[in-house]
C-alpha cells in the first residue's frame, strides 16, 4: 500500500532514534521555558534542560498526569498565548473538571497529517468515500478523521453517530469503501444492517474499517471482519495526544504504528516508574516531540502495552505498540466515552435523596449505556410522598450531563445491594472475557 509520507514512513529504526533525540532536546527545553509547570517540576527535581542531552537522558524527564491537566484547568499548560490557539478539545477528567487540550495552527497540521498517514497505512486512498460516524464535537474522533480523510483526498461523509437506520442507507446509496467508528459501534451497525434485511457482503461496498478509542478484541475484530466484509484496522490515539492517529496497524494487522518523529513512546512499571525494556508489558508514557500549544513531558496513558522495535513486513520501521491489554487507572470506556466511578460516584454524592450503595454495570449488551443500580437515602425513602420513578429520572438526567452518556438508573430499597467486608465491588464488568 502506497505511504502517505514515504519519506518520513520508510526511515530506518536509527534515523528515527536520531531524530527523536533532536527533537526530545528542544521540546524538553521548550517546555521548561513556557510552561511554569514544567520549570518548577524541573527544579524541584533539581534539574534543568541541560541535563537532558540524549534520549539516555529521558528517565530523568518528569512524569505529567491527567491530574496535571485537571488542575491547570482551563489553559494553565498553555506554551503560547491564548490567541495562537486555533482549536481546543476536552475529554472527561477523572472527576467533573474536563480535561482540555489545544492546538495550534503547526499542531493541527501535524495532527491531520498523522491522520492521513494512518489512512493510507490502513489501505485507504484518495479514490475512497468515507463514512465518519464517530461523535463529531469535543470528542476529537469526529474531526480527527475527518480532516485526515480530507488531506489523503477522500470524499468524507461525516454522518457522526448514531441514527442506524441512515447510516446503513447512505452507507448503500453512497457505496461507502471506509467506515469510521468504534467497534462495538461496528458490530451494532452490522446486526442492525442484518435485523433490516440487508446483506452487508452483498449490499454493501466496504473495504477498510477504522475502528478505536476503545479496548476490542481479535474475536470481535474478526467478527466485524466476517460481518461487514472488510478489513478491520486497530487506531488507537488520546485527546491529550491530538486524539486519533497516534498509532495505526496496516494491513498485516500486527501491531499499531506508532509515528516515532512525532511521539516518543516507553513503557513503564506502573508502580515504580522504571523504565522497561523493549517487549516488556507496561504503561505507556508518551511525549509528543512537536508539539505547541501543549506540549506533554512522558505523558502517562495509563494504557498497558508492549512496544516492538521490529521492521513490519510494510516497509515501516516505527517502533509498534501491540494491542492495549488494559489500564493501570479504573477508567471505563462504554461506547466510546470515557468514564471515571469517581465521576458518577460524584454525582450520586451531589443528588439529594440518594444513599452512599451503588453498583454500577457495564455489559456488551447496553451498548452505548451505562447502568446504574443505588440504594435511595433512609430518609427520603421513608418520606411521606416519596417519588421513586421521579428521583431515578433525576439521577439519570444527571450522570448524563456530566458523562454525556445514556444512563439507565435503577434505585434500590436501602440496605439492598450486598455488603462486602472488603473491598466493595463498585464496577461489574461484563465485557471482559
Ligand atoms: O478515544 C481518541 C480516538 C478516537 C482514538 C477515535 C481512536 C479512534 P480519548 O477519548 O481521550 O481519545 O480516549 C483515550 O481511549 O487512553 C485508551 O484507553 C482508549 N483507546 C483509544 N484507542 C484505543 C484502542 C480517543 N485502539 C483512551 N484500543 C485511551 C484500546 C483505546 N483502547
Amino acid at each position: 500500500m502506497p505511504m502517505y509520507n514515504p519519506k518520513i514512513e520508510s526511515m530506518k529504526a536509527d534515523e528515527i532514534r536520531k531524530l527523536q533525540e533532536e527533537r526530545m532536546v528542544k521540546m524538553v527545553r521548550y517546555a521548561y521555558e513556557r510552561v511554569p509547570m514544567y520549570k518548577k517540576r524541573f527544579q524541584e527535581k533539581g534539574i534543568g534542560p541541560d541535563d537532558i542531552k540524549s534520549l539516555e537522558d529521558v528517565h530523568k524527564v518528569p512524569f505529567t498526569l491527567k491530574n496535571d491537566l485537571r488542575d491547570h484547568y482551563p489553559y494553565g499548560i498553555l506554551a503560547v498565548p491564548v490567541t495562537e490557539v486555533v482549536r481546543f478539545h476536552a475529554s472527561s477528567g477523572t472527576t467533573g473538571t474536563p480535561t482540555v487540550v489545544s492546538y495550534t495552527k503547526h499542531d493541527m497540521d501535524v495532527w491531520t497529517n498523522n491522520m492521513a498517514r494512518a489512512y493510507a497505512c490502513a489501505g485507504a486512498t484518495p479514490n475512497d468515500i468515507v463514512q465518519n460516524a464517530y461523535g463529531y464535537g469535543l470528542f476529537t474522533g469526529g474531526l480527527g478523521f475527518h480532516y485526515g480523510a480530507e488531506r489523503l483526498g477522500c470524499a468524507v461523509v461525516p454522518t457522526a453517530t448514531g441514527n442506524t437506520k441512515r447510516q446503513l442507507q447512505m452507507m448503500k446509496d453512497f457505496q461507502t469503501t471506509v467506515l469510521c467508528c468504534t467497534p462495538s459501534y461496528a458490530t451494532f451497525l452490522g446486526e442492525a444492517a442484518k435485523k433490516a434485511g440487508m446483506d452487508p457482503l452483498k449490499d454493501l461496498s466496504l473495504k477498510v474499517g477504522m475502528f478505536g478509542a476503545e479496548p476490542w478484541s481479535n474475536e470481535q475484530r474478526k467478527h466485524i471482519q466476517d460481518t461487514l466484509g472488510l478489513r478491520a484496522i486497530d487506531n488507537y490515539g488520546m485527546s491529550e495526544l491530538y486524539g486519533p492517529g497516534v498509532a495505526v496497524e496496516c494491513e498485516h494487522q500486527n501491531g499499531l504504528h506508532i509515528w516515532g518523529d512525532e511521539f516518543y513512546v516507553e513503557t513503564i512499571d506502573p508502580d515504580t516508574g522504571e523504565v522497561l525494556e523493549p517487549g516488556k508489558k507496561g504503561e505507556m508514557v508518551i511525549t509528543m516531540l512537536t508539539r505547541e500549544a501543549m506540549p506533554l513531558l512522558r505523558y502517562r496513558t495509563k494504557d498497558i502495552c508492549v512496544i516492538n522495535w521490529e521492521e513490519c513486513e510494510c516497509g515501516r520501521s516505527h517502533p509498534k505498540i501491540m494491542r492495549i491489554t488494559g489500564r493501570s487507572d479504573d477508567m471505563l470506556i462504554i461506547g466510546g466515552v470515557n468514564v471515571f466511578p469517581s465521576q458518577i460516584e460524584s454525582v450520586l454524592l451531589d443528588t439529594p435523596g440518594i444513599g452512599d450503595q451503588y453498583q454500577i454495570i457495564v455489559d456488551r449488551a447496553l451498548l452505548d449505556s451505562l447502568y446504574v443500580k443505588v440504594e435511595v437515602a433512609p430518609e427520603a425513602w421513608n418520606a411521606p410522598g416519596f417519588n421513586k420513578d421521579a428521583l431515578a429520572k433525576k439521577v439519570g438526567e444527571n450522570l448524563t450531563a456530566v458523562l454525556t452518556l445514556r444512563a439507565k438508573v435503577e434505585l434500590m430499597e436501602p440496605g439492598a445491594l450486598p455488603r462486602t467486608e472488603g473491598k466493595a465491588k463498585r464496577v461489574i464488568d461484563l465485557r471482559k472475557e
